[in-house]
């Protein structure tokens, strides 16, 4: 009886999960293919920065995002938008909402980890 129980409250739970996970609304749509990228932006870090205080992008464009770990061991993390690139690496996304998005490291990296701060804005 006591296992009947603790099944319902691990169904019920995982219920609860997915029902969150659906009604999440999408700012951007990751994509597995490199082609008809209308456009591309270069993220390098180094210790402990990125190059940049800000990036822009167009609402609605295919754009590369190209992230550079030149110095040190870094990732790309815009949490807003389920964005992690892990090390350097390439992703496709469509940014379908405007907006300022905090753009942080994802690697805790040293020292300067949590100056490691930049925008990414999509006009
Ligand atoms: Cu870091």
């Amino acid at each position: 009886m006591k296992h009947l129980w603790m099944i319902c409250m691990i169904i019920g739970t995982l219920i609860a999960m997915l029902m969150g996970c659906s009604s999440e609304t999408k700012k951007s749509i990751p994509e597995q293919d490199f082609k008809n990228v209308t456009s591309s932006v270069t993220i390098t870090a180094t210790n402990f920065k990125f190059d940049q205080t800000e990036y822009h992008v167009k609402k609605g464009a295919k754009v590369l995002i190209d992230f550079v770990a030149k110095e040190g061991n870094h990732g790309l993390l815009i949490s807003d938008l389920d964005l992690n690139i892990v090390g350097s690496g390439k992703q496709v996304v469509t940014l379908e909402t405007t907006g300022a998005y905090d753009i942080r490291c994802s690697i805790p990296c040293g020292s300067g980890h949590m100056e490691m701060v930049s925008k990414l804005i999509v006009d």
